[in-house]
């Protein structure tokens, strides 16, 4: 009888205990806190009201225009595998009454890129000017929900939001990385993927360095031979590659879909050794050179004074401009050391004008300045401030790429496996730890479109190794061109990004776990709150 009471007793505290941890489980599962939440790039104003609200098996996506259907479709695709609910999509005109997430547009939303995401706990309402903002909204609601949704299976937290109010929009309207498919060729998937991960930061542009002296990527219907030649070896002799046009309109469609403008860029009159062995008479001495396997830079040139080099130019960025709907096509022109300067100011103002014929702007890395620069031109600053203050005299704007902070190509130290450090090796706090308004005398908030991080791919050989120099380093550019500069400090940033640990990880992403970081885990969080 008494070991009877003894093991009754012994039930019932197991019973209590179970429900107080399940309890504890409910407890830190609900985000009743808006203003706790991790998001990167942080919100210029979040309001939180302490509630939250349910994505049940009744929730349903409305949109109230035509031309939100694409996103709510997107978002709908992230929910469904996560929750294994229908979540149906609906066209809708007025907010509907519960279970809803109501994507909208409205002119009360001031800027083109902006949004408002309020949350009470009968729905989600989603508001912007243009889609652009309703899109970056649900990547706001998206950080709102727990990292395993980023896994594509099914999970079994309850999915809530947080209630509350966020009113956002971006500092700078250029905010993007490059990626150099020309030292190592990437394919169409890989691409698709870094657009992918760039859009959920609310990144908007994706530069692609389509041609240097070791391959040209991408398909000119009246040059075959450029990527029959040029695009057959890359660093180190692999076999290179190269973009059909079709698969280019694919990549360009793919971003479009995600609110990121593909930037071309065809790199003249330096960095040709491709072109040049693809074509003798594109050369001085009529002679084509080898293909080049090796790393050096600024050893080829075009052929200044040929009329063919700019028949050449003329019909590349033709066919270029005629598939790329993006205002502008980059023209390269840095290190250009074999070139004579008279000759490469002539080059560089003979190819403004043919970028300008064919309907586009041209943007250059910060040695065009030394050319005359037409009205929209943008200067790329990446080594010399005083190349990106010429171009800021002569009227140009300028695009924020500094070497020493913004290049993802740099090791994080000296003992990071890739990447270069010619320009200094950049920690996760170097990369976050600066402001494009201060960074140079002269280069003001008026003089800035906004910022890139390319990403050179001398030492970069496949997606893992992509992952490894871009993550996280990525997120803190995109709060650098998001974030209006006196809301962001490292301090802050840091735990924020350490937060994110679950979310890079359910993303499947190669990131480097930098010791500065404070990653924390919010599965351990659960089980540090049961073993108490
Ligand atoms: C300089 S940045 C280059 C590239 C290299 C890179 C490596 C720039 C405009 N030119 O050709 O790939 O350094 O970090």
């Amino acid at each position: 009888m008494k070991t009877k009471n003894i093991f009754f007793r012994l039930f019932i505290t197991c019973i209590g205990l179970i429900c107080l941890t399940s309890c504890e489980f409910k407890k830190n599962a609900i985000p009743k806190d808006l203003a706790k939440q991790q998001i990167i790039p942080k919100p210029v104003s979040v309001t939180a009201t302490g509630s939250s609200f349910e994505i049940n098996s009744n929730t349903t996506i409305h949109y109230q225009d035509e031309e939100l259907q694409p996103i709510a479709n997107y978002l709908a695709e992230i929910l469904r595998p996560a929750t294994g609910f229908k979540i149906p999509v609906k066209v809708l005109s007025s907010k509907p009454s519960s279970d809803h997430i109501f994507l909208s547009l409205s002119d009360s939303i001031a800027t083109d890129e902006g949004y408002k995401l309020e949350t009470k706990e009968d729905g989600v309402l989603i508001k912007a000017k243009k889609p652009a903002g309703v899109f970056y909204g649900v990547q706001t609601l998206r950080q709102l929900l727990p990292a395993a949704i980023e896994k594509g299976t099914k999970m079994t937290d309850t999915l809530l939001v947080a209630t509350g109010t966020v009113i956002d929009n971006p500092s700078y309207g250029y905010r993007g990385a490059m990626l150099d498919v020309s030292r190592h060729f990437f394919g169409v998937d890989d691409v698709k993927r870094v657009i992918d991960l760039l859009s959920i930061y609310k990144m908007n542009r994706l530069h692609l360095h389509l041609s240097d002296d070791q391959g040209w990527r991408i398909e000119i219907k009246s040059w075959p031979k450029l990527t029959e030649i040029g695009g057959s070896s890359e660093v180190g002799g692999g076999e290179g590659g190269f973009y059909t046009q079709e698969q280019y309109k694919d990549i360009v469609k793919y971003a479009q879909d995600r609110f990121i403008t593909i930037v071309p860029e065809i790199d003249m009159p330096g960095h040709t050794n491709a072109a040049l062995a693809s074509y003798p008479e594109l050369n001085c001495d009529g002679k084509a050179p080898e293909l080049y396997h090796g790393t050096k830079v600024g050893f080829s040139t075009l052929c200044i004074e040929k009329e063919i080099t700019y028949k050449f130019v003329d019909d590349v960025i033709r066919e270029l401009a005629a598939i790329t709907p993006g205002e502008y096509i980059h023209i390269g022109g840095d290190e250009s050391h074999v070139t004579p300067i008279k000759d490469y100011i002539y080059f560089i103002n003979k190819a403004q004008k043919i970028v300008e014929k064919h309907g586009k702007k041209v943007l250059g890395w910060d040695e065009i300045a030394h050319s005359e620069l037409l009205p929209n031109t943008v200067v790329q600053y990446w080594a010399k401030g005083e190349n990106a203050l010429k171009g800021i005299e002569k009227g140009a704007k300028v695009l924020m790429s500094p070497s020493k902070k913004a290049y993802l190509d740099m090791k994080y130290d000296s003992i990071t496996r890739i990447g270069l450090h010619w320009a200094a090796y950049i920690e996760v706090d170097d990369a976050y730890d600066w402001n494009l308004e201060t960074y140079e005398e002269g280069i003001s908030k008026e003089n800035i479109i906004g910022v890139e991080g390319p990403l050179w791919t001398e030492t970069v050989e496949n997606m893992d190794d992509i992952e490894y120099l871009i993550f996280p380093r990525v997120l803190g550019l995109a709060e650098i061109g998001w974030t209006p500069t006196n809301q962001r400090n490292w301090e802050e940033y840091k735990v924020r990004l350490g937060n994110h640990k679950d979310r890079l990880e359910a993303l499947d992403i190669n990131y480097y776990p930098s010791k500065l970081v404070p990653w924390k885990s919010m599965a351990n969080q659960k089980i540090d709150s049961i073993s108490k």
